[in-house]
């Protein structure tokens, strides 16, 4: 007699605790938050994350594209982020629930201001440069100390990447970050959206293909610290942690990492909430947690990326904080050149050019 009532019980606990407790769906890039944020964040809200990585702005834009993602926090760059919000894929933010907003560095919002004005739908995560990461002893071995050891010549010049074939180069796998850094080394606007720009940076890329090893956005990170390859195209903070990585191994791996003289591209990674988020409550609370000091100083100290979060540098790493290569000093950064939206017309010619080069066709 008393079975039945306490299995109805059961049922309605269950069910009270099914609806309390909330999760959120975050999609990050790989590598890219400290080993005890996300527990951290568990412990302090009771919220469940769930968390799901990616390499590449391609595909958090395919999948945003396509609707019903299923994510309550996304973060792409900004540069694809700006026309990603022109299309409607994001709910403008409740500023109500981000009181840790007023962490934010002012300069750093005056910039990410060009992607998304006001701040309405997004707020900076980490930021960096994508540049040159190589092993210091098989790159001098074979190029000698007055090799172009701070210049792009390491890629693009046939005749030295040539050289650094058999010890192995890996490129990023993103279009428009590479062809970016190949109009930039003709002397041409990264930006630039001009037909015969794009024929001239493909021409540069491809003649260089035979020498690259492969194409992929992550996989460098081991190969770096393993000593499998000797030279990357690679965003600053993964060759960092390649490096440590190598230091750690002991096996005689010294990575370093290089805004070549030719100068690199800086860009913001964003966080952003889709419109079709299935709890964008939760991706508030996530938000603003990310906002707290000692929160972005976790991550910056794990990951090696500059944060925007003004309020942290005090419990930042001091090698970190006083590096340039991570926190640009002012000189560093008139080398650098901001990445900006591309038409989606242009994206398209512009990947049609990508996959030529990678299949070297
Ligand atoms: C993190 C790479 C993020 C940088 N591992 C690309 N914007």
């Amino acid at each position: 007699m008393h079975k039945p009532l306490l299995a109805t019980l059961g049922i309605a606990l269950l069910a009270t605790t099914s609806a309390n407790a909330q999760s959120v769906n975050i999609y990050n890039w790989s590598d890219y938050i400290a080993e005890d944020t996300l527990a951290k964040f568990e412990a302090e809200t009771g919220i469940t994350p769930v968390y799901d990585v990616f390499d590449s702005n391609e595909i958090v834009e395919a999948k945003l594209l396509a609707g019903n993602s299923g994510y309550d926090v996304v973060v792409p760059s900004g540069f694809f982020l700006e026309r990603q919000i022109q299309v409607g894929l994001f709910q403008p933010l409740d500023k109500s629930l981000l009181p840790n907003m007023e962490n934010l560095d002012p300069r750093i919002m005056e910039i990410v201001e060009t992607h998304d004005p006001g701040s309405e739908y997004s707020v900076p995560y980490m930021w960096g440069t994508t540049a040159l990461g190589y092993n210091v002893g098989m790159v001098t071995e074979r190029l000698g100390e007055n090799g172009p050891l701070e210049s792009w010549d390491l890629l693009f010049d046939p005749e030295i990447a040539a050289q650094l074939q058999d010890c192995g180069i890996a490129v990023l796998d993103a279009p428009v970050e590479i062809v970016a850094a190949a109009l930039n080394y003709l002397g041409l606007d990264p930006n630039s959206e001009n037909a015969d720009d794009l024929a001239a940076a493909e021409e540069l890329i491809a003649s260089v293909r035979p020498f690259v090893r492969y194409f992929h956005s992550s996989q460098y990170i081991t190969d770096l610290a393993n000593g499998d390859i000797c030279l990357a195209v690679g965003y600053s903070g993964d060759v960092f942690i390649a490096a440590d990585r190598a230091a750690e191994a002991g096996q005689g791996n010294e990575i370093t990492y290089v805004i070549p003289e030719e100068g690199a591209s800086l860009w913001f990674d964003m966080m952003a909430i889709p419109s079709d988020a299935p709890n964008p409550e939760a991706a508030h609370a996530y938000i603003n947690f990310i906002l707290k000091p000692e929160i972005a100083a976790d991550i910056t100290n794990y990951v090696w990326y500059a944060n925007p979060n003004a309020a942290s540098m005090d419990m930042v790493d001091p090698e970190i904080a006083g590096d340039p290569a991570i926190f640009p000093t002012e000189e560093v950064m008139a080398n650098l050149y901001a990445l900006k939206s591309h038409t989606p017309q242009f994206d398209q010619v512009l990947n049609r050019a990508w996959t030529r080069i990678k299949t070297g066709q």
